[in-house]
This record gives C-alpha cells, sequence and structure tokens, in this order.
C-alpha cells in the first residue's frame, strides 16, 4: 500500500500511475543509486524498474532504442565516435553497432548494478556490451565529461533516466555545456526528454538552454512508447554549430547500410519514415514548444 501511494505521488506524473500484472519477480536488489527491479510480466516480458520506474520492457524496448539511437546516427554522414551517457541495460550499445562506420563507443554508466543485473535478465540487450568498439566507464557522466577532450564525438546519446536521482544534473545548462564542448563541430545530441503530455515546462527549459547552447539545428521528435508515462516519450535532437544537419531528412538512411536491418535482433520500429513522422508535432504541442 505504501508503494502504491508513492507511485500515484511520484512529482514527474501526479496523480496518475501505470500497472503491469507481476507473475513473478525475477530480482529486487539495492544499489549505492536506486532500487532495482525486474519481473516477469503477464504482457509485456521481462520488466526493468529503477526506483519503480520502468525503464524498458522486452515488448517495446525497440522503440525507445532504435529511436534514441537512429534519429542521431541516421542524420549525419558515417558516424565514428559515439558516446552513451545512461543505457545500462546495453540496448543502445546493440542499435549503434548496426552502423557500420563507427569505430569506437563509449558507455558512461553510474551503476554497476544495472549493468550486471541485465546481463543476467537481458541478454537481448547486454549483447550490446559484446562488441569490441565499446570502451565501458563506470561512474557519473557529469564528472566523465568535465574529463573528456574537447570536440571529440560525432554523436552523444543521453539514455538517461528521469532527472529525480542520479539523472538530475542531467537537464541542467552546465551539463549540456560539456556535452557542447565534446562534441564535434556538426555533431549531434540526442537527449532522452520527457513527454509532451506531461512535460511540456522541462521539454521548454531544455529547449533554450539547447538552443542557447549548442546554436546549431534543435528539434523536438517523440514515438509511442506504452509502458512509459503516458505511452509516450520525446528526444531532444541538437547540432552543434559547423556542418549543417538537417534533422528531418536523415542522410545516412538505415535501409542503405549493408545488413543493418536484420544484424541480431531485426528492426523493429525505426525506419526512414518513422524518422521524418517523429518530427511531426500536435497542434498543441507545436504552440508550446515552437517558440523555443
Ligand atoms: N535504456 C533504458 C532506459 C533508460 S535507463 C537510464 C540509465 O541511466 C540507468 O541505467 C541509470 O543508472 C543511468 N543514469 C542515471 N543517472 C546517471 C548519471 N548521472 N550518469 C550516468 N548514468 C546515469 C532510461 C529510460 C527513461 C525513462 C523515462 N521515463
Amino acid at each position: 500500500k505504501a508503494n502504491k501511494l508513492q507511485y500515484y505521488n511520484n512529482p514527474m506524473w501526479p496523480g496518475e500511475t501505470h500497472s503491469l500484472k507481476v507473475e513473478k519477480i525475477l530480482y529486487q536488489g539495492k544499489s549505492p543509486y536506486q532500487e532495482v527491479l525486474i519481473f516477469e510480466s503477464l504482457t509485456y516480458g521481462k520488466v526493468l524498474a529503477l526506483d519503480g520506474i520502468v525503464q524498458l520492457t522486452d515488448k517495446d524496448e525497440c522503440a525507445y532504442q532504435e529511436m534514441i539511437t537512429h534519429l542521431p546516427l541516421c542524420s549525419i554522414p558515417s558516424p565514428k565516435k559515439v558516446l552513451v551517457i545512461g543505457g545500462g541495460d546495453g540496448g543502445v550499445l546493440r542499435e549503434i553497432a548496426r552502423h557500420g562506420s563507427v569505430e569506437s563507443i563509449d558507455i558512461c554508466e553510474i551503476d554497476q548494478l544495472v549493468i550486471d543485473v541485465c546481463k543476467d535478465f537481458f541478454p537481448d540487450l547486454s549483447v550490446g556490451f559484446k562488441d569490441p568498439r565499446v570502451r565501458l566507464h563506470v561512474g557519473d557522466a557529469v564528472e566523465f565529461l568535465r574529463n573528456s577532450p574537447e570536440g571529440t564525438y560525432d554523436a552523444i546519446i543521453v539514455d538517461s533516466s528521469d532527472p529525480i536521482g542520479p539523472a538530475q544534473e542531467l537537464v541542467e545548462k552546465p551539463f549540456f555545456e560539456t556535452i557542447a564542448r565534446a562534441l564535434r563541430p556538426g555533431g549531434v545530441l540526442c537527449n532522452q526528454a520527457e513527454s509532451m503530455w506531461l512535460h511540456t515546462h522541462l521539454i521548454q527549459d531544455m529547449l533554450s538552454i539547447c538552443c542557447e547552447t549548442f546554436k546549431g539545428s534543435v528539434h523536438y521528435a517523440w514515438a509511442s512508447v506504452p509502458t512509459y508515462p503516458s505511452g509516450a516519450i520525446g528526444f531532444l535532437l541538437c547540432a552543434k554549430e559547423g556542418p549543417p544537419v538537417n534533422f528531418l531528412a536523415p542522410i545516412n538512411p538505415i535501409e542503405k547500410l549493408e545488413g543493418a536491418m536484420t544484424a541480431g535482433r531485426d528492426i523493429r520500429f525505426y525506419n526512414t519514415e518513422m524518422h521524418r513522422a517523429a518530427f511531426v508535432l500536435p497542434t498543441f504541442a507545436k504552440r508550446e514548444l515552437e517558440a523555443y
């Protein structure tokens, strides 16, 4: 009962909650950063929750991981150096591996426990860590970016949890400034950007910080993910000043990359049409987000 109350009162989505029937609890533990729970659900397969918030499920992880990865990587010609923030389950790494042009993939995840339990329970995601191009850094992304050399990355993907707990600083201006510093001119950022149904003010703040910080194009995109609050999640796409980037029309289409659609687990959600469609906003969201 106490848990139920806590979920209804989550300040990120006050007064609402979403339930999944638990068939079996597979793992429950606590790291220095968060509570980690894995369970088998009736209808979405295995589920990973951190502090009671669903991070991914077997059934719909394809939508989030494929979009957060291919929206940025298909928007620039032959990405080579990529950085992932968060993403300890390995799903985004699995998606990056489809891009043959990529030479190195750094990942900075704060929580070793997430990495370890996902290796045990989500082999279809943690397979991403097996790619020889991957270098794992366990630590806080804020610290990692402060120490990373300037102008290094072609793309940075911020696959982080909600800004309560260890990801709090990841929506603040100093963090975006270190990201912009770490990108090469014309390099791109794709940041998990919450829901247009729930988080207008947060998205507006992130948009205005990013327009100021990156100076190239900045756009909001979204996709349907049934197990995330409100059933939708957004992505903030930013290009650093330099060679111009047109996010709306992918220059590096996935369908043209040798074997990318079928390597490992087949692509289930992303394609060039979904890429273009992701930037089309409902009227209310256009009105609220356009000015930024
Ligand atoms: N791909 C699964 C989706 C996630 S996981 C987010 C990850 O970000 C978690 O493993 C968490 O430990 C990590 N993380 C949080 N804060 C930091 C930090 N400061 N530095 C590095 N890693 C961090 C996200 C789902 C989004 C759900 C939206 N409601």
